[in-house]
């Protein structure tokens, strides 16, 4: 059956590459599954500022499926809280302001920076240094879950993180 399924597949990528149109069968309409439908580039979390237990974790999800998933939030063994942030401007200071959710509309990219949406992680028990890596759990109401291990940056390390996040994100339009 399988083997019947990838020869159909294969005979299907052939046919496409010989009429110059390969770029049209993309990966969701050859079905690899659910669990590539949500990807995750670029996370980091920020190094502990020594004292605190607080810090933060950025990075740019993809809804790569036809339908709208929602972020419901993150776990993390290293933190027993992690709450959803928006930064914004108020007056003239910058606020956060904790969210229940992020809707992911199908195709489209979200992207969690400093000075925007980020995850914030509570109560980290241990200070979190730099080439240390952190394994994180997304959750979706309609997904299945992504765990991802992700990088603790130092502030040099954020910097060019933040370059290489400004120049994909270039295309999307920002409030500033
Ligand atoms: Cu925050």
């Amino acid at each position: 059956m399988k083997n019947n399924h990838l020869y159909l597949l294969l005979s299907l990528l052939c046919t496409c590459s010989f009429f110059g149109i390969a770029n049209e069968l993309s990966n969701e309409k050859i079905g690899l599954g659910q669990k590539l439908l949500i990807s995750v580039e670029q996370a980091y979390i920020r190094s502990s500022i020594p004292g605190t237990t607080i810090t933060s974790s950025y990075m740019i999800i993809e809804n790569k499926g036809e339908k709208t998933v929602t972020l419901l939030g993150a776990n993390s063994k290293i933190s027993s809280r992690i709450e959803i942030h928006q930064h914004s401007m108020s007056d003239g200071m910058m606020r956060m302001r904790q969210l229940d959710s992020i809707d992911i509309k199908a195709k489209q990219r979200i992207v969690l920076q400093p000075s925007g949406l980020h995850l914030m992680l509570f109560n980290v028990k241990k200070p979190l240094q730099a080439q240390q890596k952190v394994e994180l759990t997304l959750n979706f109401s309609n997904s299945p879950p992504v765990t991802i291990q992700v990088p603790v940056y130092s502030p040099l390390q954020e910097k060019r993180a933040q370059e290489a996040t400004a120049n994909s994100a270039v295309k999307h339009s920002h409030h500033h």
